[in-house]
């Protein structure tokens, strides 16, 4: 089949499947690999060392699949109105913390990588002959914004993040490499003008400019990529997030859509302690967000034991934390956001077998006495019973530094 029929052959079965945009690009070096290089030398991937180990396979995608001539690139959109709008004091159950848009619904891995698997199936049948083909997703070593820029599926923004024109940033982006010739798709130029919106809105200033971020301080990275403590100055920057961070997407003028504007949600007040039941009806064919994922209740996090936090995450992006970081998050939120009614549910944390809980509940409470001077000592009593049994250094530093502002 000629390349341009090849080309509306897989746009047609792409658009019947479910994704929003498709773009063709052949494949070949990457055009911008340097400056991907020139940002790992300068450390702003932090801890993400698989980034490092494999950019040299970043560099062309034909490293993972010799016989490739087309990146065929797909965007599944998550842009669902979002439940967040109630300040989270006058929520019942105590403060809110503030789940990723992407990550409220099923594990976009998944259903990203069986959708491409079923769009190749699709172009088989149609073609009346195998193809070969990769699927890949996310962790898989393709720049995929580039990839997608390239393949004409929309523009990399000031914010870094790729740009739908008409579909907005609330996208996940997947790769399928096929040996099948299709035409490549015009590029669509950058169309962020003087805007800097999404610059400024960053709660942490994780931009170094335009274009480049500095994974360390971004929220994104702090709550999901990072293992360890979160640095003490950026604790109270992080807001009440517990999982990613939308912000620079939020006030983004191409996200500006009724549907992907923040909308009142009555769900909200009912469902948010229905943690385990929206797990288990949760369907893995979907990115539509499960009840209750939006905004949880805080400490509620906190109480979520083993078994509980396994079943939250089932099936779900939220996999890729551990149960610690989960508890270090909810404790740096619950520290910026809570009052002395949340001094229970830190108290239960400073007893956590993980030190990461307990250094960060210590700060926690810590906070709370900052802004709340009548649970001061309630608060000194307890990071001082706690005090005497702890033996973890790190531990002991936060509980002595605890009223440190
Ligand atoms: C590592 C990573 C992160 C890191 C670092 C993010 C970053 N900006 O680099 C952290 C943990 C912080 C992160 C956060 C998020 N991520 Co992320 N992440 C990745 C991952 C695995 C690699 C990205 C990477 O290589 N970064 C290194 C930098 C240097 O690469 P880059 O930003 O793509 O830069 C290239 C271009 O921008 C270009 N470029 C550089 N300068 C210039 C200048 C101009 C003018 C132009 C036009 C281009 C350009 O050259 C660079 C090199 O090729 C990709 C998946 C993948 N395999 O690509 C997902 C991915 C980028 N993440 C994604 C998502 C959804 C997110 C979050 C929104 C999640 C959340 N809500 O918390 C946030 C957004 C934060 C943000 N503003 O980027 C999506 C983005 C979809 C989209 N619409 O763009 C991806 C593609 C995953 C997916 N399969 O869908 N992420
Ligand atoms: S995701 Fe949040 S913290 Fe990260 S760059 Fe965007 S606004 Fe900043
Ligand atoms: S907020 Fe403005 S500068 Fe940032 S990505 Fe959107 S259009 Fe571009």
């Amino acid at each position: 089949m000629e390349p341009t029929a090849a080309a509306e052959l897989f746009r047609e079965e792409a658009l019947s499947l479910g994704f929003v945009r498709v773009g063709f690009t052949p494949v070949g070096p990457v055009e911008r690999h340097d400056v991907y290089q020139a940002w790992l030398a300068r450390g702003y991937a932090g801890e993400m060392g698989y980034l490092a180990r494999d950019a040299q396979l970043r560099s062309d995608p034909r490293a993972l699949f010799a016989g490739a001539r087309t990146v065929v690139t797909v965007a599944l959109s998550y842009a669902h109105p979002d439940p967040i709008d109630v300040p989270a004091d006058r929520l019942a159950g105590g403060p809110r913390g503030r789940i990723a848009r992407y990550a409220r619904g099923a594990d976009y891995h998944f259903v990203l990588k069986n959708q491409l698997r079923a769009l190749a199936a699709a172009v088989a049948r149609r073609l009346g002959r195998a193809i070969a083909f990769q699927a890949c997703v996310d962790t898989a070593p393709v720049l995929e914004r580039e990839a997608a820029q390239a393949g004409g599926l929309g523009f990399i923004a000031k914010n870094t993040l790729l740009i739908a024109p008409g579909a907005g940033s609330y996208l996940v982006l997947g790769e399928l490499l096929t040996d099948v010739e299709c035409a490549p798709a015009a590029a669509i130029a950058p169309r962020c003008g003087q805007c800097r919106a999404c610059l400024d809105a960053c709660p942490t200033g994780a931009f170094v400019d335009a274009y480049t971020l500095d994974a360390r301080r971004c929220i994104s990275y702090l709550t999901i990529e990072l293992t360890g403590a979160i640095p003490r100055e950026l604790r109270p920057l992080v807001g009440d997030h517990v999982f990613g961070c939308d912000v620079c997407q939020e006030v983004c003028p191409f996200n500006a859509s009724p549907s992907n504007s923040t909308a009142k949600n009555d769900a909200i007040a009912s469902n948010d302690l229905a943690v385990e039941d929206a797990a288990a009806s949760n369907s893995p064919a979907t990115l539509t967000p499960r009840p209750g994922y939006g905004r949880p209740a805080l400490r509620r996090l906190l109480g979520l034991g083993a078994a509980q936090f396994r079943k939250w995450q089932k099936q779900s992006a939220l996999r890729r934390i551990h149960r610690p970081q989960l508890l270090r998050n909810a404790c740096v939120a619950l520290g910026n956001t809570g009052d002395g009614d949340d001094l229970p549910s830190l108290a239960h944390a400073l007893d956590e077998p993980h030190a990461l809980a307990r250094a960060h509940a210590a700060w926690a409470i810590g906070r709370i006495a900052l802004r709340h001077p009548e649970c001061r000592a309630a608060a000194e009593a307890l990071l001082a019973a706690r005090r005497a049994l702890e033996e973890d250094p790190a531990v002991r530093a936060e509980l002595d530094d605890a009223f440190v502002d």
